[in-house]
């Protein structure tokens, strides 16, 4: 079997700590995840946020939920932690006046609409509303330092939360960079998002965290930070781990090098 990553071991060798508690919108004490599969909820449509519709549990991931929309296709799969904002007991949107619309790209005639809720909601199972929990303040203001570690979901491939490093901060904006994938999988996020989480996150909610990537070789912009004084240790963070477990060669597509608008690695 593969070794295990370990986090303090990794912050060891990159010489980099993780990023503080307090920076994240995240509870401290990750919320229990309570949920079961087959359970239906509210959920705000992914691809159309202003449309709340019937959604179904699919899967528990640690403190997160994998979320069907019902009358929905099985490729629009997406996830949310058990105290998001965008999920809610079944009865929340009428209670508040609203109704149930179908997801973006529903299977059926527009016409069968109404029927086809009455059918959906006609026995199932639904969430109990103390399964919900409440989502964590805002924290204020953006106290992320370029190269502090963390966990983040990779957004290309959401199931997966991966060892991240902090790589640039900018007004409420922090750049998230994956260990060892070579820019392919960054992205620019409000601090206060979601899919970040602290060191240690997956290891108390029963998530799995991938290893970091073992695409480290120098690259040109690599070269680029190890000239300037000032990222030297952003650099070192990057640093092939020489004593680490490397994890298995994965195929990666080409063409996807370049982080929207950004130079890290
Ligand atoms: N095997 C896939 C997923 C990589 C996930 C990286 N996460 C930061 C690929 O190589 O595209």
């Amino acid at each position: 079997a593969k070794e295990q990553f370990n986090w303090d071991d990794y912050l060891k060798e990159t010489e980099s700590v993780a990023a503080p508690l307090h920076c994240f919108r995240q509870s401290r004490i990750p919320p229990t995840n309570d949920f079961k599969v087959g359970m239906k909820l509210e959920a705000h449509d992914p691809r159309n946020v202003t449309s709340v519709c019937i959604a179904t549990v699919i899967g528990i991931t640690g403190a997160r939920l994998r979320l069907r929309l019902d009358g929905s296709d099985n490729k629009n799969d997406f996830w949310r932690l058990v105290d998001s904002s965008d999920i809610q007991p079944i009865g929340t949107c009428e209670k508040k006046g609203g109704m149930l619309q179908p997801p973006l790209g529903f299977q059926m005639n527009a016409s069968s609409w109404p029927m086809f809720l009455l059918r959906t909601l006609n026995g199932a199972e639904m969430a109990p509303a103390a399964f919900f929990k409440k989502e964590p303040p805002k924290p204020v203001p953006n106290c992320f330092k370029v190269g502090m570690k963390l966990e983040a979901i990779d957004r290309k491939n959401p199931y997966l939360i991966c060892p991240a490093t902090i790589g640039d901060v900018k007004g409420d904006e922090v750049f998230v960079t994956f260990d060892g994938w070579r820019g392919a999988f960054d992205y620019w996020c409000r601090c206060d998002s979601r899919d970040i989480f602290p060191v240690g996150w997956c290891s108390l909610t029963g998530d799995a965290l991938q290893p970091p990537g073992n695409n480290v070789s120098i690259t040109k912009s690599s070269a680029k930070i190890q000239s300037s004084p000032s990222k030297v240790t952003r650099r070192s963070m990057q640093s092939p781990q020489k004593s680490a477990p490397v994890p298995a060669q994965r195929s990666r597509k080409p063409g996807r090098g370049k982080p929207p608008g950004q130079s890290a690695v």
